[in-house]
């Protein structure tokens, strides 16, 4: 691979799917490594429709990024220009159920990680252009009451084991940079949406459930609030930081679309009835059924993104009603892709996490 590759981690899944794709279309000098240990949440078929001249530029290799060796042969053959950090477990029910594989992946992942590229900087030189972006969520910031926005300035406060190992790992991040001046920039952001999301994730799994007609589970009240932000603005904000950021700086970024899990069930619903013909008296939102709360859920997410906007001039391009649109398109039209990643696993964890909440 030429000197201009980016090394990505967990780039079979969600967000690092959508980075890749749009980065080899955005950036026709860039090469990419895809690194990914392929858990039930990577697919590496997502990039088999890649066209010849990008899929010359993308490469894949399975792996796990607490693999020390495995990680110095990279970066040696390689000479990353930069790293792209996604690999994380990253879903939160999940963390409640098993917190060790989340210590495993998320700590000692980030950790190792840094310790690779740590050395390749200092033994290249400390080259100039190096950076390490580690791709963090705001759920480190733990909860909002009704009012006031996460800035980069707000203490840590984080609930789940999923966001307590984030914490973590954001926290050895600054550490690197702190004392060892290894060129980091940090991002935390919003909850994502868009195609190729795990279809355990409230939106897909909503989508899912409305097609075939099965019991729609929102937790507790139904009330919590997310802040929605469609993964391809996430995306251009990421190659934003990592082209302009400052090394050692913090980047919020958010959808600047504040929704109640019931509003956006019942978006789903209304969308997907007028798609499949379903009317009123049918409609999927006779589908919503409240179930035994997440354990220590937090209330409220909303992210105030003044500062990249400021400093880096991002702020998201699609609107939320046209995003979710999109969305529920995508998976209507990729059942297939939607059959491959709902394996046996998938149904294990779906029996494991809903069994349990079913209200008497
Ligand atoms: P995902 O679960 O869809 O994908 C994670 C990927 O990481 C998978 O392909 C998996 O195989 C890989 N992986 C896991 N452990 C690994 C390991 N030890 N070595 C190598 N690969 C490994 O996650 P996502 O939703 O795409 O999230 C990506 C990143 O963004 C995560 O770090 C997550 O914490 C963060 N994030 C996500 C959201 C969101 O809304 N999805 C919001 C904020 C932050
Ligand atoms: O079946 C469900 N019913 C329900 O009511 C599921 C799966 C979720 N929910 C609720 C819980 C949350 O309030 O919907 C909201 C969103 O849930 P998730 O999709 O699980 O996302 P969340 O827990 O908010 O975390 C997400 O955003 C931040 C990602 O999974 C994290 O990786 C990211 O860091």
């Amino acid at each position: 691979m030429p000197t201009n590759t980016i090394l990505v981690t967990g780039g079979a899944g969600f967000i690092g799917t959508n980075f890749i794709r749009n980065t080899l279309s955005k950036r026709p000098d860039l090469y990419i490594v895809n690194l990914d240990a392929l858990t039930y949440a990577g697919n590496p078929g997502n990039f088999n429709d890649l066209d010849a001249a990008m899929a010359k530029r993308y490469k894949f290799v399975h792996g796990d990024i607490r693999d020390t060796g495995l990680l110095q042969k990279l970066f040696k053959e390689n000479k990353f220009k930069s790293v792209v950090h996604f690999a994380a477990e990253s879903h939160v029910d999940r963390s409640i159920h098993g917190p060790e594989a989340f210590l495993e992946a998320n700590v000692e992942g980030t950790f190792r990680l840094l310790e690779a590229a740590g050395k390749y900087w200092e033994t290249s030189e400390k080259p100039e252009v190096f950076r390490f972006l580690h791709v963090s969520t705001d759920e480190v910031y733990g909860s909002l009451e009704a009012e006031g926005y996460f800035t980069e300035k707000t203490p840590y406060d984080p609930s789940s084991p999923y966001s307590a190992s984030k914490a973590a790992s954001d926290h050895f991040v600054r550490a690197y940079f702190r004392t060892y001046g290894l060129p980091t920039l940090i991002t935390n952001c919003s909850n994502n949406y868009g195609p190729y999301q795990f279809p355990e994730k409230l939106i897909p799994l909503m989508i899912l459930n409305i097609i075939e007609e099965k019991p729609l589970p929102l937790y507790g009240d139904g009330k919590n609030v997310r802040d929605w932000l469609y993964v391809a603005d996430h995306c251009d904000a990421l190659i934003r930081v990592l082209e302009k950021g400052k090394p050692g700086e913090t980047y919020n970024i958010g959808g600047g679309a504040e929704m109640k899990n019931i509003e956006i069930v019942h978006g789903l619903c209304d969308l997907l009835d007028a798609r499949l013909n379903r009317s009123v008296n049918d409609s999927s939102r006779g589908l919503i059924n409240f179930v035994e709360d997440r354990l220590g859920h937090d209330r409220r997410y909303a992210i105030d993104a003044t500062k990249i906007r400021k400093e880096l001039d991002w702020q998201p391009k699609y609107r939320f009603e046209d995003a979710l649109e999109k969305t529920v398109d995508w998976y209507m039209n990729n059942m297939e892709w939607i059959d491959s990643v709902r394996s046996g696993e998938y149904r294990k964890w779906i029996e494991l996490n809903y069994q349990s909440r079913k209200k008497e």
